[in-house]
């Protein structure tokens, strides 16, 4: 099984179907130049400042988010194309589509540079819905789709320098506690501006950057479900000030709305006082 490319004005059901077939699906040239001239700047810049190796003090963390490879976070107090990146309507389409489609009330899970260093291992193969263990464990393999990711290439990223890994077809597996193989594997190979969007169930993980001196430049992008706890705190990323003039999407987006079930019924969460936020 492969994954898909289609380009950026793909149609929504066309996207779908890959995305649904294989758990994966690559968008060719999701962002434009100059968008992702600026966005591959302000990373660049940031990064400088940055030692490769995870600020998580546990060793089990410091593996996972690999110790060549620099990560954080707040890209959208480096460069405002962060915001357009929130908007864009591809992932907002499959985000609307499958997570909780009945009530679309979902939240940032994380953005973050991964910045693969030269000589990184391959990161161990994951499901990124393994986040919420508990809920993995009673609802797989019915589970719906809680989380969808994207990871955006800023520059040409090859298998060689650590193309995201990822079994296709995995998110369809009978049981969740069977994490495939490195073998299983195929590298989802971009060109700069590309993005490979993916499902929360589907096994995956970022690939060995043999090289020698080239970095794996990406950006990953995650939603998850209003009802359930995102990996990041955006809300005090992202003070009151910067988020107060943007739209309704991305205040939602950032921690600064209530989630509401209706139509179904249910209690309302996040709130303030009783009440949902407004600002
Ligand atoms: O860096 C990558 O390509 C993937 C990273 C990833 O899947 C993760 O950290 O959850
Ligand atoms: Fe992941």
């Amino acid at each position: 099984m492969k994954i898909t490319h289609v380009s950026n004005e793909t149609k929504p059901e066309t996207l779908l179907t890959h995305f649904n077939d294989a758990g994966a699906v690559i968008v060719d040239d999701l962002m434009s130049r100059s968008a992702i001239t600026e966005l591959r700047q302000s990373i660049v810049n940031q990064a400088r400042l940055n030692k490769p190796g995870t600020a998580a003090q546990d060793a089990g963390w410091q593996v996972f988010h690999g110790r060549n490879t620099i990560r954080f976070t707040g890209i959208g107090l480096l460069t405002p194309v962060f915001f357009d990146l929130l908007e864009n309507p591809l992932m907002k389409m499959l985000a609307d589509a499958l997570l909780d489609p009945d009530c679309p009330n979902y939240w940032l899970n994380t953005a973050q540079a991964m910045l693969i260093g030269p000589g990184e291992p391959a990161q161990l193969l994951h499901r990124d819905c393994q986040n919420w263990p508990s809920l993995t464990k009673l609802a797989w393999p019915n589970m719906p789709e809680v989380t969808i990711s994207m990871i955006l290439a800023l520059d040409d990223v090859s298998e060689a320098i650590g193309a995201t890994r990822v079994i296709p077809g995995s998110h369809l597996w009978q049981d969740y506690r069977r994490q495939g193989n490195p073998e299983d594997t195929i590298p989802a190979e971009l060109s700069a501006g590309s993005a490979l969007l993916y499902s929360g169930k589907v096994i995956h993980g970022g690939g060995e950057n043999l090289s020698e001196g080239d970095w794996r430049l990406a950006l990953h992008m995650s939603f998850v479900v209003g009802w359930l706890t995102p990996e990041e705190a955006t809300c005090f990323v992202y003070p009151r000030e910067i988020v107060a003039n943007r739209s309704d999407r991305i205040k939602r987006l950032l921690g600064y709305r209530s989630y509401n079930p209706s139509p179904k019924s249910g209690g309302r969460l996040w709130l303030q006082n009783f009440d949902e936020w407004s600002i």
